[in-house]
């Protein structure tokens, strides 16, 4: 859809904060859910790239990177359309006049680059059977959490998050859309070894953007030289893409994403280590100075009822994260 017609776009109330309905027990938007059929029985090809994700763990992010590299570090061609239609995102369904994933990606010329947010369980099974390349990107669960709480406040397509405090229950219940964050990265993290999956880490990418970039192009068979791939880097960087409107979901109207209550590119940080700072601050005295900035983040209380529970649903798995980088 044209750019200036996405602004003037109205849409029906109904389709805002839109009912759920669960598919295998997972949480997903009705509209998603009556289109179950058709996103499940998707056609991937053995030349698709597909970037898989939890909701929050830097999917844009991971698109532009990829973009840039697609592109030679060509940033005006980076800059051809919104992120969101240079990479169909499959499950997402829309109403009218908007773009659903699964039309755009069905126009799209190969080799096409895909989106998605789905456990691994429900990955149409043409992926596997094509060998498409995957690329999942994991982030720690309390940053996903703030983020995507934060990100369900400005975004009237997925549900009301609630109160803070309500919102910490229904992500550690998995009762979000796409499910249980915990469900999620270790499913797919159990799928690495049997498919051609890259499974990067998003303080992996804050710690070093080269060395991660780097892993992404020898999956991709590609290699750059050195000014591109600083270029790349350069133009992935949170500071430019939340100047960049073509990455950063500004092109959206208001009634849909309304960054005056939080900004798509809200702080792309790494801050599990929020309590850390609290409780040296508290150390030294000066406690009250940071309770205004510990509002909508984890109470004491809230943090150590999170890691009691994270213990025993991450218990048995290989996978670990970092939260401080
Ligand atoms: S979505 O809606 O699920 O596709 O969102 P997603 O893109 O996965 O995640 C959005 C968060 O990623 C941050 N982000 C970045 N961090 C670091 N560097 C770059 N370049 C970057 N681009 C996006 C974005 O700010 C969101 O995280 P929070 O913590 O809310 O800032």
């Amino acid at each position: 859809m044209p750019l200036e017609e996405i602004q003037d776009l109205q849409l029906d109330e109904k389709y805002l904060q839109p009912d759920t309905a669960e598919i295998n027990g997972i949480l997903m938007s009705k509209m998603i859910s009556d289109n179950w059929d058709d996103i499940w029985n998707f056609q991937a090809r053995p030349d698709d790239l597909l970037i898989s994700t939890y909701a929050k763990a830097g999917t844009t992010w991971t698109q532009e990177i990829v973009d840039m590299i697609q592109n030679d570090g060509d940033v005006q061609k980076c800059q051809r359309a919104n992120t969101f239609d240079r990479h169909p995102f499959i499950e997402w369904t829309l109403p009218p006049p908007l773009n659903s994933g699964l039309d755009l990606a069905k126009k799209m010329p190969p080799p096409r680059t895909l989106k998605t947010h789905l456990p691994v369980q429900l990955l149409p099974p043409s992926f596997w059977k094509e060998n498409s390349k995957i690329i999942y990107v994991a982030r720690n669960a309390k940053d996903c959490l703030v983020s995507y709480y934060h990100f369900s406040r400005m975004n009237r397509m997925v549900p009301d998050p609630g109160t803070w405090e309500e919102y910490i229950e229904k992500f550690k219940a998995g009762k979000v859309l796409w499910g249980s964050w915990y469900d999620h990265v270790k499913g797919w993290w159990d799928a690495k070894d049997r498919h051609r999956i890259l499974y990067l880490f998003y303080e992996d990418m804050k710690e070093d953007p080269k060395r991660e970039i780097k892993k992404i192009l020898k999956f991709l068979e590609k290699d750059v030289p050195e000014e591109v791939l600083n270029k790349i880097i350069y133009h992935t960087s949170f500071d430019v893409m939340k100047q960049n409107p073509m990455a950063n979901y500004t092109t959206l109207p208001t009634i849909i994403m309304d960054h005056s209550i939080s900004p798509f590119m809200r702080k792309g940080r790494s801050e599990g280590g929020t309590l850390t700072c609290l409780y040296s601050c508290s150390n030294h005295g000066i406690l009250p100075c940071f309770i205004f900035f510990l509002k909508n983040y984890f109470t004491v209380a809230q943090n150590e009822e999170f890691d009691k529970d994270y213990e025993k649903k991450m218990a048995g798995s290989t996978l670990t994260f970092r939260t401080e980088i």
